[in-house]
């Protein structure tokens, strides 16, 4: 019996792609370090909605919460939690955003994130969409923007489909200025600026260091090289999760301030380990890795007559095409799994820890005949 349904899931798995392979390029997930494996099994029965029974992970979900939180200059005064990603930290924000102004609408840039809609569709937001320059965030039409209503403005630092950076300083200070709460999604940049900025790549600002942001999304299951499900939102001043805290009878921690119930504390053993393991030095290592990647295929593509939506500025680029869903249906027929952009017309391509340079050769010269 038992080796009858290991039959049937390996079956199952082996439809899967892999990341090993190196084919999958239009994702923001990646193999997830082995330390991080390693510690996720450790921990797999750990519930980090009921910390009364499991005080040793709730320490550990604390250590993370300070080490990212080191890592993107917030202040003493901040708190967080961990989730299970990108769109439970962006809602988690929207929500004690809401509670604390009592207003409804947010102000979403353009190329923001569809986590953004379900958000608001959740509960009752209105969307006020902010124009693009460029592909990011007009931060000269914000001051306009803003209302009485407004209750959230986003900036995105590492957007979904470019992989930009909004201007998240200029965008800081006029959210300081009108004292709106302005919430960075660093989903995707979070483990990427800032060692961007340590090797010099970039000056630009995006998180606690900007007098004005109030909350960060960072993923360590995107280029934190953790495991799914592991997302973290940041909060400039802990107490704003009180304004979520729900009274939980049936829990030995009688108070939960997080959307989900329970919750993975392998997660929280996961991220601490990778990101232990890997320090400042080695997320700076992956990082060059992926930059090195991204500039060799520009270098590629480029030769064979390409053109790119913009200039990279983190491991993600756009490839301007004529009828991109059409190219990116071909690519996946022969193996390469790329995102597309259909309304603007580019394929998408995030260089990630898995994406090997070896590689990239082969897929240029597909792509090449793909359009041809
Ligand atoms: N914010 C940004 C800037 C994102 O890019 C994403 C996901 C999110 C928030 C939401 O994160 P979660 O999916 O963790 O909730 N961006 C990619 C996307 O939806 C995620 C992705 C990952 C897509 C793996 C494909 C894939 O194979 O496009």
């Amino acid at each position: 019996m038992k080796e009858k349904i290991i039959e049937e899931l390996k079956k199952a798995r082996s439809k899967d792609l892999t990341f090993s392979s190196g084919r999958i390029l239009g994702s923001m997930c990646t193999r997830p370090h082995p330390i991080a494996v390693k510690a996720y099994r450790m921990f797999i029965e750990t519930n980090l909605g009921d910390p009364g029974l499991f005080p040793g992970t709730k320490e550990i979900e604390d250590r993370v919460i300070k080490m990212i939180g080191s890592m993107l200059h917030a202040p003493e005064s901040m708190g967080g939690r961990m989730t299970s990603g990108g769109t439970e930290s962006n809602l988690t924000a929207l929500w004690i955003s809401k509670k604390m102004s009592g207003k409804r609408e947010v102000i979403v840039s353009e190329s923001a994130h569809f986590s953004f809609v379900k958000a608001s569709s959740l509960m009752g937001l209105k969307i006020k969409v902010l124009p693009s320059k460029n592909y990011v965030a007009d931060a000269e039409m914000l001051r306009k923007a803003i209302s009485r209503d407004t209750a959230c403005v986003v900036g995105i630092a590492g957007t979904t489909n470019l992989g930009l950076i909004d201007p998240i300083e200029e965008m800081g200070e006029i959210c300081e200025e009108k004292d709106v709460f302005f919430h960075v999604d660093a989903a995707f940049g979070g483990f990427v600026i800032p060692f961007l900025q340590e090797m010099g790549y970039t000056k630009k600002k995006f998180d606690f260091e900007v007098n004005g942001v109030s909350s960060i999304s960072v993923d360590p299951h995107k280029m934190g090289m953790s495991v799914i499900p592991s997302g973290v939102l940041l909060l400039r001043k802990r107490e704003w999760l009180d304004v979520i805290s729900v009274e939980s009878a049936c829990t030995h921690t009688r108070k939960q301030m997080s959307l989900l119930g329970t919750r993975p504390g392998a997660s929280a053993a996961a991220t601490y380990a990778v990101m232990k393991y890997l320090g400042k030095e080695g997320y700076m290592d992956v990082v060059k890795r992926c930059m090195a990647a991204t500039a060799y295929a520009e270098k590629k593509l480029t030769e064979e007559g390409f053109e790119l939506v913009v200039k990279p500025e983190t491991n993600l680029i756009g490839v301007k095409v004529k009828d991109a869903g059409k190219i990116a249906e071909k690519l996946s027929a022969i193996g390469w799994k790329v995102g597309v952009d259909e309304e603007n017309g580019f394929i998408r391509i995030v260089f990630m820890p898995h994406v090997k340079k070896r590689l990239i050769g082969e897929f240029v010269k597909d792509f090449k005949s793909v359009v041809s």
